[in-house]
């Protein structure tokens, strides 16, 4: 049995931070970091039947083209995707009343749709990336069990080629979902190694006042290449909603409107119309 204190439930049985209970959420699920861009999202919806909010975590359930699909806001960083991806894992496979898991797992479809920097000149602001992998550089998910869903061999390439200092932790690499990858995919979609950072400032390179680590790191993931595959963007969120996704039964995939580039020092002229123009592009994929 799950102790309370281990799994917090508020009053009315929903759990503790993103303030669900079971059967709110569809087995299509959204992420978003910016909890004003879920409206953005369920404007496009037949009908909503369901909202909640608590902190961050805005959460809106309904029917798009006949599809259930939940879109929900993670807010930023990896230690908010620990939280949300926990206790959404706990809404389909723990047993709220019991406190046990139960027999049958549920798998969700989990995509995110994110806004993110380009590390790659010729990968424009305005244009899409699909995280074919996430690569962590935060640590969050290190406290957990990840040596059989990590890739190692590409993170120790990943550590040799950008020369990376372990006293800031070991990255860790996480393939996302091959099935929503098939079903989201089409000519006009980067891919690549998606860079998720435990910070925005230091932890993706960027010098306003402070001093930075290494301050080459940035040019160094430009060139990371491993059999072919290159590191295209960076954000706060790809590697860990793999990670655990990838340990609790999920398939995920992140979806990204590039509105900087860091390569070109280039921002997006319109931030707002490539993430709607990337919000239409992905829930007609998930009509399909
Ligand atoms: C930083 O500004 C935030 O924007 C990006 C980063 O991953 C981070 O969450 O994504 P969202 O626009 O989805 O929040």
């Amino acid at each position: 049995m799950i102790k309370d204190s281990e799994l917090i439930l508020n009053p009315d049985g929903s759990v503790y931070h993103i303030n669900l209970k079971p059967g709110q959420i569809a087995n299509d699920v959204i992420f978003v970091g910016d909890q004003n861009r879920v409206e953005k999202i369920t404007k496009h919806f037949d009908s909503i039947e369901f909202t909640t909010q608590k902190r961050e975590f805005k959460t809106q359930t309904g029917i798009y083209k006949g599809k259930r699909i939940t879109v929900m806001s993670t807010g930023i960083g990896p230690d908010n995707i620990d939280i949300v991806m926990n206790e959404l894992d706990a809404l389909v496979n723990v047993d709220l009343i019991t406190r046990t898991v139960k027999p049958e797992l549920t798998s969700l479809n989990i995509v995110r749709i994110g806004t993110s920097g380009s590390l790659q000149a010729d990968i424009p602001v305005d244009s899409f990336v699909m995280s074919q992998f996430g690569l962590g550089l935060d640590n969050m998910l290190r406290s957990y069990l990840i040596d059989e869903v990590s890739e190692t061999e590409i993170e120790d390439a990943f550590i040799s080629q950008t020369n990376w200092d372990l006293r800031k932790g070991r990255p860790y690499v996480i393939a996302g979902s091959k099935t929503l990858e098939k079903r989201l995919e089409s000519n006009k979609i980067f891919k690549g190694f998606t860079g998720t950072a435990g910070g925005f400032y230091g932890p993706q390179g960027r010098v306003v006042r402070l001093g930075i680590q290494d301050p080459n790191l940035n040019n160094k993931m430009d060139s990371f290449n491993f059999n072919g595959t290159r590191m295209t963007n960076l954000e706060m969120e790809t590697g860990a909603i793999y990670g655990l996704g990838k340990l609790l039964g999920h398939e995920c995939l992140s979806m990204n409107a590039i509105i900087a580039n860091r390569a070109t020092g280039n921002f997006s002229a319109d931030p707002y119309a490539v993430v709607d123009s990337l919000i239409e592009y992905t829930l007609n994929k998930l009509a399909e």
